[in-house]
């Protein structure tokens, strides 16, 4: 199998509850490689495309498909397979930094696992905890910073070798460092893959190839970050606003 990840959503609609649609015929098509950004308020939906692109819930209408086919003809296996994910809350476990980076990969030796931390800017921190990889964390990392899981999430992704990526970014007011180290982190990881990134800070997604600007569950407007900033509308007011 050999995955490219294209990503298509064609006529997508779908609510949570009977009857009442949250997102509404969203189409676009993200091909191999390229980074797409959503943004807008908080509730237009922006999480919604994401959680279906994972299956999480069965859309009412449309088709979403992974190089061309339906992501209802693969398993769910096939499809965790090929999305990486970093996602706003963390999900990590009672285990060694270690394990807790290696999750998902259990074939992937040490070097691997350590080398996706420094992928993911997450080596250096690791190396100052008291038994650097070896360091239990406590149920979901209740012993290391907002920042430091973040950073254990992208190496985690980094070490997939999925060719799809979904950000929830974090909207946490971490120091500026640890942002900064996050961004790195964050864009080591996208290279070459086909990335879905909800960006809660717009200076982290201007050099998107397509930004999706969502507004009660529809897209209001979408181009590059130069287009959309000429086009004096909504993304214009979100940025200088
Ligand atoms: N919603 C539900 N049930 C859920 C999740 C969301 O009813 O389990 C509603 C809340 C909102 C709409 O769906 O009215 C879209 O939510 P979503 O989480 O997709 O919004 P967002 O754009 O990701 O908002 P935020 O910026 O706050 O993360
Ligand atoms: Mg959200």
């Amino acid at each position: 199998e050999n995955v490219q990840g294209e990503i298509g959503m064609e006529h997508v609609t779908f609510g949570y509850l009977e009857n009442q649609p949250v997102l509404k015929d969203i189409s676009l098509h993200a091909k191999k490689g390229q980074k797409i950004a959503f943004v807008g308020s908080t509730g237009a939906g922006k999480t919604t495309i994401t959680n279906l692109l994972n299956r999480f819930y069965e859309i009412w209408e449309g088709k979403i498909t992974i190089d061309g086919v339906d992501i209802r003809e693969n398993g769910l296996e096939s499809l965790r397979e090929n999305i990486a994910l970093v996602l706003q809350d963390t999900h990590l476990f009672t285990g060694t930094v270690m394990e807790n980076i290696r999750y998902g990969r259990l074939d992937a030796a040490d070097e691997e696992v350590i080398a996706a931390a420094k992928t993911a800017n997450a080596d250096a921190f690791i190396r100052r905890l008291q038994n650097g990889y070896d360091t239990v964390l406590e149920g979901d990392g209740a012993n290391l910073s907002q920042g430091q899981r973040q950073l254990l999430n992208i190496a985690r992704a980094a070490l997939s070798k999925a060719p799809v990526l979904v950000m929830d970014e974090a909207t946490s007011s971490v120091d500026t460092i640890t942002e900064r180290q996050i961004q790195e982190g964050m864009d080591a990881l996208m290279k070459d893959r086909t990335t879905f990134v909800i960006a809660h800070r717009l200076s982290t997604i201007r050099n998107s190839d397509m930004i999706m600007v969502l507004e009660h569950g529809r897209i209001i407007e979408r181009g590059t970050h130069t287009e959309l900033l000429q086009r004096q509308g909504r993304y214009y007011e979100l940025y200088t606003g």
